[in-house]
């Protein structure tokens, strides 16, 4: 990390202004070679207005505002510098170029971070939340990714760990006075913190698909026998003609998706295929392509055109989608009906709302369906200001790992000859697995000798 590295940090094209930063050791040097004027006594953290210098031509070539930042008190940890040039991609790069030229490297994707994380600024949570927010295309996905790099998750692994950390301590001293004074161990003081940190630990492994869904969105997808109105009710959702529509049964063939944003959570919504009886070849090939999409979907909106009678279909599709997310639509209300809520109900045994609607474009209703998906959302991701959830992968395989160590450790605890070594081993490898989220698995033996320590008194 003894290289100085510098990177366009803004995007690149066209644009008012274009930042330029720097991080290492000749942060600073190399900028005061092509700043002009360099202020007398140059202060940290203050925006000062000058001109880019470049030393080959001996010309100006932009008006720049620039700032230094002090190792220690930058983002990366290290000696850092901005400069704020005009935007526009030749002025930007030409500017990188010199900056090359007077020893500075290129920056690879991510390396400020990995340099703030390597120097203790942000925890691996905190590192990730930063790509996070940058990501986030909805509202809930930036408050979410925004609560990670606070510290929310972090701060409650740092609890768990120095809860695991005291028993920890509290085995391995007992271990070592095992042999000089015989068992002192306390079965019931182990099992409340364990039992303790088993339910901390489901309830963030539950937090994973809220935090999925906060942070990627959620697949929605519209499902029905051919002809009910799924086209027609994408085409209101997303307030634009984007699929055909017509009176043919069989319209749809390929899946057709796009954009949406319900309740603050980004949406991917699909039309597919109706599923029926195939006319034609390509239309099973439609339908075939609707079962696959059904099967990645986090909700399906099932429609039913109340004009029409059910039929097998009907049934053979809920059986389908049944233990899926779902909500059903109940489209066409305009027209007269030939079975009632009632019927419906009672033919799939289902409980949830039945969400009646108008699809046809000059005289769309579809409040109940925005509503219904807004609701269904709402309960999915349900979070209190300061609930902590995780989002990503590594947490969750890292977690489970956790509670299925938990699991282990919790029945060593309630033998009745308790193998302390063993039990030892399983609270070792909690910890390592609580660590590694934080990435910090490297401190494992370090941070412990300090609470072993800490537990034996003055003189012992
Ligand atoms: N009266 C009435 N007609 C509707 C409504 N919604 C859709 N339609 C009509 O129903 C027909 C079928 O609509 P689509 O949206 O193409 O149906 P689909 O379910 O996508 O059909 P496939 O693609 O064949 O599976 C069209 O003629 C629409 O105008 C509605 O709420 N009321
Ligand atoms: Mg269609």
């Amino acid at each position: 990390m003894n290289e100085t590295i510098a990177a366009l940090s803004t995007p690149p094209g066209s644009g008012g202004i274009a930042i330029v930063r720097l991080s290492g050791p000749k942060a600073h040097v190399i900028v005061k070679q092509v700043f002009r004027p360099w202020p007398k006594k140059a202060d940290f953290f203050h925006l000062y207005l000058g001109y880019f210098f470049d030393p080959i031509s001996q010309q100006n070539i932009d008006q720049v505002l620039v700032t230094l930042m002090p190792s220690g008190r930058s983002y990366t940890g290290e000696t850092m510098a901005e400069i704020h040039c005009h935007g526009g991609s030749y002025n930007s790069k030409k500017i990188l170029t010199l900056l090359f030229t007077l020893g500075a490297v290129v920056a690879p994707p991510g390396e400020f971070t990995k340099r703030a994380y390597l120097n203790g600024r942000l925890d691996l949570t905190q590192a990730e939340a930063v790509a996070s927010l940058i990501k986030a295309e909805s509202e809930a996905g930036l408050v979410a990714a925004t609560a990670q790099l606070a510290g929310g998750l972090s701060d409650c692994i740092n609890k768990m760990l120095s809860s695991i950390g005291q028993l920890l301590a509290a085995v391995e001293v007992e271990i070592d006075l095992l042999a000089e004074e015989g068992l002192n161990y306390h079965q019931t003081e182990m099992l409340a913190p364990l039992t303790k940190l088993q339910k901390q630990c489901h309830e963030l492994l539950a937090s994973y698909q809220r935090g999925q869904i906060l942070q990627t969105g959620i697949k929605v997808v519209l499902a029905g026998r051919p002809n009910v109105g799924k086209s027609s009710l994408l085409n209101a959702l997303l307030a634009e003609d984007r699929a055909l529509v017509s009176s043919i049964s069989g319209t749809t063939r390929d899946v057709i998706s796009a954009p949406l944003e319900i309740a603050g959570i980004k949406i991917e919504l699909s039309d597919t295929a109706g599923l029926g009886q195939p006319q034609a070849e390509l239309e099973a090939l439609g339908m075939a392509r609707t079962e696959r999409w059904l099967e990645q979907a986090g909700l399906i909106l099932l429609v039913f055109d109340q004009s029409r009678a059910l039929n097998d279909f009907d049934d053979k599709l809920y059986a389908k989608i049944k233990d899926k997310p779902h909500l059903l639509i109940l489209n066409k209300t305009d027209l007269e009906p030939v079975f009632t809520t009632v019927q419906l109900r009672e033919r799939f045994s289902y409980q949830g709302p039945i969400l009646g609607c108008v699809g046809a474009r000059e005289r769309a209703d579809i409040s109940q369906a925005i509503d219904g998906i807004a609701g269904f959302i709402k309960s999915r991701t349900a979070v209190s200001i300061d609930s902590v959830m995780i989002s990503q992968q590594r947490h969750f395989d890292l977690l489970r790992k956790v509670s299925e160590d938990l699991d282990r450790a919790l029945l060593l605890v309630v033998e009745n000859e308790p193998l302390l070594d063993m039990l030892a081993e399983e609270l070792h490898q909690i910890r390592f697995h609580l660590l590694a989220i934080t990435g910090r698995e490297h401190d494992a033996s370090e941070g412990l000798l300090d609470i072993v320590f800490s537990q034996f008194c003055v003189g012992k």
